[in-house]
């Protein structure tokens, strides 16, 4: 494939700065431009975003929510959240002659993200959730484009599972029967949070639906969080998917793709330090039933990504960007070791939230 024209692209936001490939992402294709850097540029994955005016209409309505938010509490809404350029003809993201989309926001300076962390920066970054939840809880969730349908729904990830098994694309079903017998065992639970949400149980919130690790930009000097990326499945959905994929992410001893299953156990000490401080920064706005939800919902979403990741190695790796061969089914036993974890360490986990409720959220 030929390499995109980087230079007429950046020029279609008046740009004339050099790019380099950036980041981990499993999705879109990031480039730093500048050097020192003065901007993110994004090719977003329109297989993956089908709707990129819609996702751009969310990223574009969010940012002016919380640059509101930020200001008005005394911070910096230019370090503080993500600030977008404009084409020359005021769209926000550039449409090339072969059909791909390109965006352009501003590089946070002297930043940095952490791919792992140690207990006192991993409440750091709860911190961080905890405060975009809360600038977020008066934001219009019906005025947001739902750009990929049932993005967190355990259950139709699960059918979708099942598709991927029926169509056997890749020819390597017969390779996951473990995997298939591990998540398959589970489906009895996968409609737990959605449930909730349909019965009223758990409010509907705008929630950011990929809390990884390494969303979140923490400040040099400070160590401090200074800004939540990766706003692109900003959606209406539930605490309980955010919190779920920050303990999946940030929770595991080992990298989402390790290979040697011994070194991946969910930490407790991470989970409790994660726990604490999310708490401490929801407070009472977080409702009973979902503190009572918190470990179900670590545990489901787990669950779903590796579905997830064992779906696309069964279709062949045509979603999450894989560096080597077996990466997606890596990625997926990795999940399921968690998941597999988790319930061992279940009562644990309830304990932990339990004190956490007691500190933090009591009357
Ligand atoms: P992806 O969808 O590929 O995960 P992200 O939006 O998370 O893309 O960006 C990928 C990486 O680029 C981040 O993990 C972070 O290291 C870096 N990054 C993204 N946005 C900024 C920014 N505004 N300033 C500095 N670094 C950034
Ligand atoms: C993808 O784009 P990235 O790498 O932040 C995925 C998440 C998964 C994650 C697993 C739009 O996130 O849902 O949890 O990989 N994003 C999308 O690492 O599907
Ligand atoms: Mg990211």
């Amino acid at each position: 494939m030929n390499q995109p024209d980087y230079q007429k692209i950046l020029a279609q936001f008046s740009i004339d700065l050099p790019a380099k490939p950036f980041g981990n992402g499993h999705i879109n294709s990031t480039f730093k431009v500048g050097e020192p850097p003065r901007y993110v540029l994004q090719k977003i994955n329109t297989a993956v975003f089908t709707d990129p005016e819609g996702l751009m209409a969310n990223v574009m309505a969010v940012t002016a929510h919380l640059r509101g938010k930020i200001a008005a509490g005394g911070g910096d809404p230019a370090r503080e959240t993500l600030t977008y350029l404009q084409t020359a003809d005021g769209k926000n993201f550039y449409r090339d002659e072969t059909g791909s989309c390109w965006r352009v926001y501003r590089f946070v300076g002297n930043s940095h993200v952490y791919e792992a962390a140690t207990p006192a920066l991993f409440a750091e970054s709860a911190r961080a959730f905890g405060r975009f939840q809360k600038m977020l809880s008066d934001f219009p969730a019906e005025t947001l484009r739902e750009t990929i349908p049932q993005f967190h729904n355990t259950g139709a990830r699960l059918e979708q599972l099942r598709g991927a098994l029926a169509q056997n694309k890749s020819g390597r079903a017969d390779r996951v029967g473990a995997e298939l017998e591990f998540a398959f065992a589970r489906a009895g639970e996968t409609d737990t949070i959605v449930s909730a949400l349909e019965k009223g149980e758990i409010p509907l919130r705008v929630t950011h639906n990929d809390t990884k690790l390494n969303n979140v930009l923490f400040d040099d000097k400070t160590d401090k969080t200074l800004c939540v990326i990766d706003l692109d499945t900003v959606m209406p959905g539930s605490l309980l998917y955010d919190y779920g994929d920050a303990l999946r992410f940030g929770a595991s001893t080992a990298a989402e793709d390790e290979t040697d299953l011994e070194k991946v156990t969910f930490d407790l000490e991470l989970f409790r330090a994660y726990t604490d401080a999310y708490l401490e920064s929801l407070g009472r706005s977080i409702t009973e039933r979902e503190i009572e939800l918190l470990p179900t919902g670590a545990k489901l979403i787990t669950l779903e990504c590796g579905m997830r990741f064992l779906a696309d190695y069964i279709n062949g790796d045509v979603y999450f960007r894989v560096h080597r061969e077996n990466q997606n089914l890596d990625r997926a036993r990795t999940q399921f070791k968690l998941v597999a974890d988790m319930e061992n360490k279940f009562e644990e986990m309830q304990t932990i939230v339990a004190a956490a409720k007691a500190t933090y959220c009591a009357n």
